[in-house]
């Protein structure tokens, strides 16, 4: 029988048996995607990166608590706005700037631009630009480790796939198809809703039947759902730890809707005319980073100097990001053709394009 539970907030053990170090981390890491975005919103502005971009501001304890509470090679993929994921898990922050500035040394080799980060090196499978075309994805990735650990490798491990989602994915047919398929199959994969309460423009409550209520939806595909207060580092992490050791242990999918707000517009050109101020001061007054640096300073005696010290060291090296990806070559046109295929079953990889077959239909 599948349930919905609601997140509890940790108790004070949580932060005793993560480690002072382990929170400070945490903290490092989301100021770290707060500074990537912030220099990213300005290199867009002047010019430096062209095309769709989204930043993740707002909404870093999302990607940091949840990849915090997988294990390194857990598969992780998501939507367009994806940079937050990818620095999380451990990209480092010049490949995802070159990306952005179309240069060769970007993350895949500046041909993807903003929406599509990959570092397979660290089971990051994109940044997806086709609002719910990840879902099926994180269906397919859970299928191959499920097969791979329990077939090939005699059920010596079991990964577990992060599969994020807007909540206007929501509405895609693709959602529904991939959560069918993984309900039906006992696939490991988490299907993660980053609730930031918007679809562009779009209210939840205007566009996705049981809005105020999501996690019903995975009530008809078998699932167990878990709703988390998505506005603190600590409560993702405590909220899934346990979701992710039962999608382990009993290779059984789980949905989980995680609350939280985009505190800039949609991409770069959104004038953000649906909803008012007012919304947004209460939401910025939730600032994850605040939040989690308050704590450090009041229960774990972390100094202003060694908050200030932090940042520093995080603008310093996104400071280095943007130079590095600025000396870094524009990808060459030879590129065109390359990386179209996977290279063990396509012959084209840095020749010249593919023919178009034309006998036949
Ligand atoms: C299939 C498809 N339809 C429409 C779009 C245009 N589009 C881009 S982003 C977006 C909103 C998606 O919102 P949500 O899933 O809530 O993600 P968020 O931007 O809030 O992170 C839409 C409709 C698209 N990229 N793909
Ligand atoms: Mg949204």
């Amino acid at each position: 029988m599948s349930t919905v539970t609601t997140s509890r907030p940790p108790d004070e053990n949580l932060a005793a048996s993560l480690g002072v170090e382990t929170l400070r981390g945490w903290l490092r890491d989301m100021l770290l995607i707060r500074e990537f975005e912030v220099r990213t919103m300005q290199a867009y502005q002047n010019r430096l990166i062209g095309g769709f971009c989204h930043v993740y501001i707002g909404q870093e304890a999302v990607a940091v608590g949840c990849i915090a509470a997988a294990e390194d090679d857990d598969p992780v993929v998501t939507a367009y706005r994806d940079h937050g994921h990818a620095l999380a898990r451990g990209m480092p922050a010049k490949y995802g700037m070159a990306e952005m500035f179309g240069k060769i040394g970007g993350c895949a080799k500046g041909k993807g631009g903003s929406m599509h980060f990959f570092d397979v090196s660290r089971h990051m499978y994109g940044g997806h630009g086709i609002v719910g075309a990840q879902t099926p994805l994180g269906a397919g990735l859970a299928f191959a480790t499920k097969y791979l650990d329990e077939v090939i490798e005699n059920g010596r491990s079991r990964r577990v796939t992060l599969c994020f989602l807007g909540d206007g994915a929501l509405n895609q047919g693709a959602f529904h198809e991939a959560l069918n398929l993984a309900g039906i199959l006992d696939l490991p994969v988490i299907f993660i809703v980053e609730n930031n309460g918007y679809s562009m423009g779009t209210a939840i409550n205007r566009g996705t039947t049981m809005g105020e209520d999501i996690t019903t939806k995975a009530l008809g595909y078998g699932m167990e759902g878990v709703v988390i207060d998505g506005m603190d580092v600590m409560n993702v992490y405590n909220g899934m730890k346990p979701v992710v050791e039962r999608c382990r242990t009993g290779s059984r999918p789980a949905f989980v809707e995680i609350r939280t707000y985009r505190f800039k517009g949609h991409s770069m050109s959104d004038p953000r005319k649906y909803r008012t101020r007012d919304e947004e001061r209460e939401y910025e007054a939730e600032d994850p980073i605040e939040k989690l640096a308050e704590f450090l300073m009041r229960e774990h005696d972390m100094t202003d100097d060694e908050y200030k010290a932090v940042g520093r060291e995080v603008k310093a090296e996104i400071r280095d990001a943007v130079k590095w990806a600025e000396a870094s070559p524009p990808t060459p046109e030879s590129e065109l053709y390359t990386d179209v295929y996977v290279e063990e079953f396509g012959p084209y990889r840095g020749t010249s394009p593919p023919q178009i077959l034309t006998d036949g239909d």
